[in-house]
């Protein structure tokens, strides 16, 4: 008797969770910005398989780079029924009309990685890291490598308008502060990707006497710094020692520079958003439970002191 008991039992249990996955297997939107980075190519690749992990049928919708795709992207999805949008917003302004209309349609949106200037009664919540404190810790890396030395700085931004671009910024111009021995001498964007961040580097070096009046570069994006890397060195230079790179993001690649002793420093940002934005949605589908407005992911340093090979045969292969 009890083994047949225990099979019922067993069954009833699997139809269960059967019905509990197929009522929250749900049909999500997500508009990613595109691939203009190492990390944001990561982002996309965990997102598909965590959203596969949990029976999710994923639209995805690559923008390439452009807000209007974006915004295009989530009128389709709002067409289309969707149960849920992830959106990566390229920039941080621009989309209060689509967010309202996604509001109208009782369709919840989840930001990933950046941020907006909407209102948050427009998104369910917003997944990512403390931009300001990724700059203020890439700031103080350097004020404590320094150690009073002076040192010119040049700034290479990430996308005009985004709000890491912004935050980045402000952190980073936090930490040096009433650190008159260093100076910001030069600014720009580089829009996050490698190439941009070679080209920028090739007009700081050109402009600032071949580069020996620049004693170190702050990169919102460790792409742009390996992009930036390679300037450096066709200037006759030596990256990480000439001219200090510190950045952000923690991919693979900028392991590798470290290790080669051509960078010093980066801070690390998960590419796993979609995690936490999947779970947030599971408990509000499943019974109302709202989020925090953010929920936020860690942002740990790395230097050439942290075994930077061991780090990169741990990340290399997550989809970068
Ligand atoms: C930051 C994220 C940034 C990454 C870049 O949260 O939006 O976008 O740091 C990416 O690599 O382009």
């Amino acid at each position: 008797m009890k083994s047949t008991k225990a099979i019922v039992g067993a069954g009833v249990l699997a139809s269960m969770l059967m019905l509990s996955s197929s009522v929250f297997a749900q049909t999500v939107g997500f508009s990613q910005i595109g691939s203009e980075s190492g990390w944001r190519a990561a982002e996309t690749t965990l997102t598909q398989q965590q959203a596969k992990e949990r029976g999710i049928d994923l639209k995805f919708a690559d923008a390439q780079q452009k807000q209007e795709n974006q915004i295009k992207a989530l009128r389709s999805f709002i067409a289309q029924g969707v149960d849920a949008i992830l959106l990566a917003p390229v920039v941080a302004t621009g989309w209060d009309s689509v967010l309202e209309e996604a509001k109208e349609a009782d369709i919840p949106v989840i930001l990933l990685d950046r941020m907006v200037d909407s209102s948050d009664d427009l998104y369910l919540t917003a997944v990512g890291s403390d931009l300001v404190h990724e700059g203020n810790v890439a700031g103080q890396w350097l004020v404590d490598e320094l150690g009073g030395k002076d040192c010119n700085v040049v700034e290479l931004q990430g996308t005009t308008g985004s709000s890491p671009a912004i935050d980045r910024k402000n952190g980073f111009e936090q930490a040096i502060k009433g650190h008159d021995n260093i100076k910001l001498i030069r600014s720009q964007t580089g829009d996050f990707t490698r190439t941009k961040g070679k080209e920028v580097m090739e007009s700081f070096l050109k402009a600032e006497d071949g580069g020996k009046n620049i004693c170190a570069l702050y990169a919102h994006n460790d792409d742009m710094a390996v992009g930036a890397i390679q300037a450096i060195k066709e200037a006759g230079l030596k990256p990480g020692e000439d001219i200090l790179v510190v950045s952000i993001d923690a991919v693979p690649d900028i392991f590798q520079a470290m290790a080669a002793g051509e960078a010093n420093a980066t801070v690390e940002l998960t590419p796993n958003m979609a995690g936490p934005a999947f779970d947030a949605l599971a408990a509000y589908t499943k019974d109302g439970t709202m989020p925090p407005k953010f929920i936020q992911t860690e942002s740990k340093l790395y230097t050439k002191d942290d075994d930077p090979m061991k780090v990169y045969e741990e990340k290399k292969d997550l989809g970068y």
